[in-house]
């Protein structure tokens, strides 16, 4: 956990986001500025800034994946759906917590801005 993390904050329940899913690894909530009809992100519980630092723990990597596919289908995505990882400033992360953004229930356009 780090000290100064609003992601980390939730997953120790310091605050209250909208959960949505836990597992033993991963943890998902509902976005506060919402950009789809489902905007969640899923998150490791363990404190990693980004993809990058995600890939080198790899259980943890697979359990917010798999957190995903399990919120997309109880949320009834079943026409499809996009995860996004904004990795950096250039990409607009400005949670340095790693996250999934699981987004749909509209028409998702390519390439994204
Ligand atoms: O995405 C960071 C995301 O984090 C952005 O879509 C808003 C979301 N956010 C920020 N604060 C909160 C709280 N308090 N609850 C829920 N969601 C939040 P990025 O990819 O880093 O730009």
């Amino acid at each position: 956990m780090s000290v100064d993390c609003l992601f980390c904050k939730f997953v120790a329940r310091e605050i209250e986001p909208q959960v949505v899913a836990e597992s033993e690894t991963a943890f998902a909530f509902r976005d506060i500025n919402p950009q789809a009809p489902t905007h969640v992100l899923v998150i490791p519980k363990r404190h990693v800034a980004n993809a990058a630092e995600l890939a080198q723990h790899p259980a943890d990597a697979a359990g917010v994946l798999a957190l995903a596919a399990q919120v997309a289908q109880a949320e009834g995505l079943n026409t499809g759906y996009r995860l996004v990882t904004n990795t950096g400033a250039d990409a607009g992360q400005t949670v340095f917590h790693c996250h999934v953004h699981l987004l749909g229930g509209r028409g998702l356009g390519w390439p994204p801005g």
